[in-house]
């Protein structure tokens, strides 16, 4: 009987054992959905907790704000996560070892002796270790409370990412003032150009009354140093100004408050007339003005800390100041004059250009518009107000060159439009890291007056000494666990925070950081991931339109399937010029559009010339024979089908190296990346085979490789 009962329980015992390494492989097994992002902050292993045995269990908390709250709470909550530590917080410094949390001017009644190396500007911070009264601590300060709460989170980017500190003196400091994103959410649900599900913030024609992910965004954001949100599409409904969906909207900026995310809205500039009753909205007339002016007072009553407005006026049949034949500048000052009391701004965005283009006639170029609208009113905007400029002069192609336009607002406050959202670069169902490819442009020299003047010293107002500039960030995010659709694509909003704050990081640093922080540090799997992220750009263009060719993609619907004919032929001016001789769009000062006229005489002189301009762009600035000999000695038409059948390849591949990562990381993501690249592998044969055919059918030039058959 002893023994049976004995045998009886070790068996129970041994079930109970399979039982607990079930459950524990079901927990590696069940995998997860990518909803934390970059901010997973998993238990750290025992021999990475040593690291950081030295940081202060004590943490002392200078301020009580929100801000303060969230900071403390985030750093408590995550301390036990990673290193199974709980954080003893207090609002005094009694002298004991701290992590000690507070403004410059909170920490210099502490200790007067802490001085920070250089001045702190606004949203910048401060992580140092050193002693006070004796004791060992570990300082996050700065001179706003926002830039203690980003300074929390680099230190705690550091512990997930295993970053071994044993002391700390980091300063770090944003390049610009403005790092927001733009959702494009409407009021009814749906996202324009949105991949990651229906809207956080609306459903229904209203505010959600469960705001949890619109909050839960807010952290990610802040994370990156994000700290403006625009709630809606620029496309904007005019009832967006309603009364009664302002009092909604409060809520939105309720749950961004804590995490320093200040909310704003997209406006329609025929609202005084829409909603307001007013039988105009001539931005002269003083009764519109009064309305701008009473609209805006009535939202700050509501959300103190409001951000402003965008625009988008005259632009793809929205209303604009050209009802009335006044100037951009006289729409955005009427709104910036109205916000300028409450500190707020107006971005007003420079993407104007006129979609019924005369395509027979070759001189017209939509590259143009953005130059031509803006250029003449340099200096006419008011300090409040911002021109918020697309990367390139078309649309978010998958390769543009960086918009003249940059380079020719001396005396107008400017900002960077980038679209994290991937519209035209496979909408996340493809793989495309895009930081490389803002890093192009950010990093391209414009040349002004003959010197250094990269873009990212334009847009943050370097270079012309501007009160403001910055960076802004089309995201799109939904309801989706993973936010965008798909767990790859949090790189590029992760990727565009990074850049916002410091366009001089790496992309190579970039990548690094967001995949150990999202996926963890195993050696093989940052190796993989890194390797597929930083090549996809490179990639995607190469079976979707390498050489600056342009628009190759399906314009009049989807933006997304191959569909080179639908790019000619209309008034939309996404050309791509291609007949029976050749290819491109000569947009040069001798023969063509002009374009290439509106750059900097330096710029000019590399893309006038076939000679100095690059072949990646070869297509965007000139019209030349499928025989043209490239850079590379391969003519036009052989790179053509030779860059599709390597990048086809080169997605395949993606499955094969994907692959090496089963067992490395949670089952969940790993499938659901796995039947990602599986689908986009199908796709880039279908873009391959799509584009070579109909090159072969206009150019009638055969394959050299004979891979090329169809459309005959
Ligand atoms: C929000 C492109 C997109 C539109 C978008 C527009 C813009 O044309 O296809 O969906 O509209 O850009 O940036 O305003």
């Amino acid at each position: 009987m002893r023994r049976r009962l004995c045998s009886s329980t070790f068996l129970a015992a041994v079930a109970s054992l399979i039982a607990i390494c079930s459950l524990l492989l079901s927990v590696v097994a069940a995998g997860e959905s990518g909803a934390e992002a970059w901010l997973r902050y998993t238990r750290l292993s025992p021999e990475a907790r040593k690291l950081y045995d030295r940081l202060p269990s004590r943490v002392v908390i200078l301020g009580n704000s929100a801000l303060f709250k969230t900071a403390q709470n985030e750093l408590a909550r995550d301390f036990t996560q990673m290193l199974d530590r709980n954080l003893i917080s207090s609002s005094q410094f009694t002298p004991q070892n701290s992590i000690i949390l507070g403004t410059l001017d909170q920490l210099h009644s502490l200790a007067p002796e802490v001085n920070p190396p250089q001045r702190i500007v606004p949203d910048g911070y401060w992580l140092k270790s050193m002693r006070i009264r004796g004791h060992e601590c570990l300082i996050i300060t700065a001179s706003t409370e926002r830039g203690v709460l980003y300074g929390v989170f680099a230190l705690l980017s550091k512990i997930a990412r295993g970053e071994d500190f044993a002391r700390l003196d980091e300063s770090q400091q944003p390049y610009a003032p403005i790092r927001w994103v733009n959702q494009w959410d409407n009021l009814d649900g749906r996202i324009e150009r949105g991949y990651g599900g229906p809207s956080i913030f609306y459903t229904d024609g209203r505010v959600r009354d469960d705001l949890t992910r619109a909050g839960q965004y807010a952290r990610l954001l802040a994370s990156i140093g994000i700290n403006g949100c625009t709630v809606n599409n620029v496309n904007a409904a005019p009832g967006i100004l309603e009364n009664g969906i302002v009092s909604q909207l409060r809520r939105i900026a309720d749950v961004f408050r804590p995490w320093g995310v200040q909310l704003s809205l997209a406006v329609d500039l025929s609202s005084p007339k829409v909603i307001g009753g007013l039988d105009t909205f001539d931005p002269l007339d003083p009764r519109v003005a009064d309305w701008w002016r009473k609209k805006a007072d009535e939202i700050y009553a509501q959300i103190p800390d409001f951000g402003g407005f965008v625009v988008k006026a005259d632009s793809e049949g929205r209303s604009g100041p050209s009802a009335y034949a006044r100037s951009h500048a006289d729409a955005a000052n009427v709104i910036a004059r109205a916000l300028k009391p409450h500190g707020g701004v107006v971005f007003y965005r420079a993407f104007v250009y006129n979609h019924r283009l005369d395509w027979h006639d070759l001189k017209n170029d939509r590259a143009k518009a953005a130059y031509d609208n803006f250029h003449p009113l340099d200096g006419n905007f008011d300090d409040h107000a911002i021109v918020q400029i697309k990367n390139g002069p078309i649309d978010f192609q998958v390769r543009e060159p960086a918009s003249p336009l940059f380079a020719r607002l001396r005396r107008t406050n400017q900002a960077i439009e980038l679209q994290i959202t991937q519209e035209y670069t496979g909408q996340q169902k493809h793989l495309c890291f895009l930081v490389p490819m803002w890093k192009e442009v950010l990093d391209f020299d414009m040349r002004v007056d003959g010197n250094s003047t990269p873009v990212k010293d334009l847009v943050s107002g370097r270079v012309f000494h501007r009160p403001v500039g910055g960076f802004v960030g089309v995201a799109n995010v939904g309801m989706d666990d993973n936010w965008l659709g798909s767990p790859l694509s949090m790189a590029n909003l992760y990727g565009f925070g990074r850049l916002a704050w410091n366009p001089n990081l790496g992309a190579e640093t970039i990548i690094d950081e967001w995949t150990r922080l999202t996926f963890g540090s195993d050696p093989l799997v940052v190796q993989t991931i890194n390797t597929l992220q930083l090549s996809s750009w490179h990639v995607y263009e190469s079976y979707t339109g390498p050489l600056g060719a342009g628009t190759l993609t399906n314009i009049t619907g989807n933006h997304y399937d191959p569909g080179p004919e639908s790019s000619e032929q209309n008034g939309w001016g996404q050309w791509h010029r291609a007949d029976h001789q050749g290819i491109g769009m000569d947009r040069t000062v001798a023969t063509g559009t002009g374009f290439i006229g509106q750059y900097p005489p330096e710029v000019q002189k590399q893309y006038e010339s076939l000679a100095n301009c690059p072949d990646n762009l070869l297509l965007f600035f000139h019209h030349v024979p499928y025989t043209h000999v490239l850079h590379s000695g391969k003519t036009v038409v052989q790179h053509i089908y030779d860059s599709h059948y390597e990048g086809a390849a080169s997605a395949a591949g993606f499955i094969v190296q994907w692959k090496k990562l089963e067992g490395h990381i949670d089952e969940e993501r790993y499938h659901d990346i796995l039947t990602r690249f599986q689908y986009q592998a199908e796709q880039a044969v279908k873009w391959r085979d799509a584009i070579c055919g109909w090159i072969y059918s206009i150019s009638r030039i055969p394959d050299e490789k004979k891979r090329v058959f169809r459309n005959d």
